[in-house]
């Protein structure tokens, strides 16, 4: 009996820290090599790094200013190309909406890389070419579709790439083809279990056994939800698509933080305020560089995610240092009558209490010279055909513990389920009325 692959390549994912530092090294000049050939590194470097010879230590990474998102707009559209165009073989933009897209460009040594980092990924998280593969992810300039994707064909898996929405389709297939994994934003993991009876299906026509959840923040309130709601193990996947796409971090087995794939990125944690690392375990905003990539070099790149590095060893062996869950933005915070609360607290909360069902909405507005922050949730409709002050009480219990973790009084408003909106993709869950745009 052949045994069960749980490495890629158990080498390098398990290299003690010298021999991964020294990989490192030789990436870092690599990157640097590519982007001094690029429009906006020739100009940005200019004054603190000459030529790939001036790296000499991963120290002389502090010789390199931070790139931002603003700087790779202004890239637009080919100031951060390292290669002639002709080499290029696709490009994926950002899936922002407003303004100038950030473009990443691959050549196919690339794509062959980003692969293998998306098919290390599946094995870490215990896929096999046994498994059927459902991809809930758009596919298209969205990396999330063609990223998983092109990993787990590269792992043998068989794919239905039904890309996002349509629920009832989703489910004919996942009953048909026994599914027994699936990709999908945490929210549109709530939306199908949620929908699940109204097209006819129930939990038990699937065959699920994993859901790859990301794209999105969630809390691990939201993934217990999920995993309870299907009966299926949940894996955390995060990755920006300026660093490729899905294929950064991941959750290995023990589900113990993401590990980030540092033969591939440098993750640096920094104090969002003053650019200086933080302390091992201390939350940060997370800053990568890319080692492989031939294209698009990037450099420093200010995520504005916030995380922290969980110190330790993984029990699964990877060297490949962890990162906690994503909890916030460092442009997702909201200021409400000077206090500062991120979308992320309130999620957790709501997520901890029972009666509360998979959909909420955040709203910030002003009512005279103060913020109001009104918090809409949808509570199980069994909930609705009782008593009325049951309702009451449910409401003021969501107020507390909301109260208790974000210290402003926010108004609770409880919605039947389906009555907020549902999202299929990324989910916006907060409305600031405050900004003009
Ligand atoms: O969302 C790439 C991706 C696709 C990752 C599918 C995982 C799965 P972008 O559209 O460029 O790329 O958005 C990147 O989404 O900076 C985070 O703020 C957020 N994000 C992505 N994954 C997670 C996650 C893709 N697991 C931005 N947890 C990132 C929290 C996440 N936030």
């Amino acid at each position: 009996m052949s045994e069960k692959i749980i490495y890629q390549n158990q080498n390098l994912e398990c290299a003690d820290r010298k021999t991964l530092e020294a990989r490192q090294l030789e990436g870092l000049k690599f990157s640097v090599g590519q982007a001094l050939k690029t429009k906006f590194y020739a100009a940005n470097l200019t004054g603190h790094i000459k030529s790939a010879d001036d790296i000499c230590s991963l120290d002389d990474l502090k010789k390199i200013p931070f790139t931002t998102k603003d700087d790779l707009r202004a890239s637009y559209t080919d100031g951060i190309l390292a290669t002639d165009m002709k080499d290029v073989v696709r490009m994926h933009t950002s899936s922002g909406t407003t303004g100038v897209p950030t473009v990443i460009y691959h050549t196919q040594k690339d794509i062959n890389n980003w692969t293998e980092l998306m098919e290390r990924s599946l094995i870490a998280s215990g896929a096999t070419c046994a498994d059927i593969f459902q991809n809930m992810m758009t596919y298209g300039m969205f990396t999330g579709g063609l990223g998983f994707h092109y990993g787990a064909e590269k792992l043998g898996i068989l794919v239905i790439p039904t890309g996002a929405g349509n629920t009832k389709r989703q489910l004919q297939l996942m009953k048909d083809f026994k599914t027994t994994l699936v990709h999908a934003t945490p929210s549109y993991m709530f939306h199908m279990a949620t929908t699940m009876h109204e097209h006819g299906f129930s939990m038990q026509d699937l065959h699920l056994k994993k859901a790859y959840i990301g794209g999105e923040p969630h809390s691990e309130n939201t993934r217990k939800k999920i995993e309870e709601m299907y009966n299926i193990d949940a894996y955390n996947s995060y990755g920006l698509s300026e660093m490729n796409g899905p294929g950064v971090a991941f959750e290995c087995v023990h589900k113990t933080g993401l590990h980030v794939w540092e033969d591939s990125y440098i993750l640096e944690i920094i104090d969002p305020v003053t650019g200086e690392p933080v302390k091992e375990g201390e939350t940060g905003e997370i800053v990568f560089t890319t080692l492989r990539r031939e294209a698009t070099p990037i450099l420093r790149y200010r995520t504005r995610d916030l995380a922290a590095v969980i110190p330790g060893k993984c029990p699964c062996g990877r060297t490949h240092r962890r990162i906690s869950r994503i909890t916030g933005r460092t442009d997702d915070m909201l200021i409400i009558n000077g206090a500062n609360v991120f979308p992320s607290q309130i999620e957790q909360v709501l997520m901890n209490v029972p009666e509360v069902g998979t959909n909420y909405m955040i709203l910030v507005s002003k009512t005279g010279a103060l913020d109001k922050l009104t918090i809409q949730v949808e509570i199980y409709s069994k909930l609705f055909h009782g008593d009325l002050s049951e309702l009451e009480v449910l409401k003021h219990k969501i107020k507390d513990e909301l109260r208790a973790s974000i210290m402003i009084n926010p108004t609770v408003e409880l919605h039947e389920p389906g009555s907020l909106p549902a999202f299929e993709m990324k989910a916006k869950r907060v409305i600031d009325s405050r900004i003009k745009i």
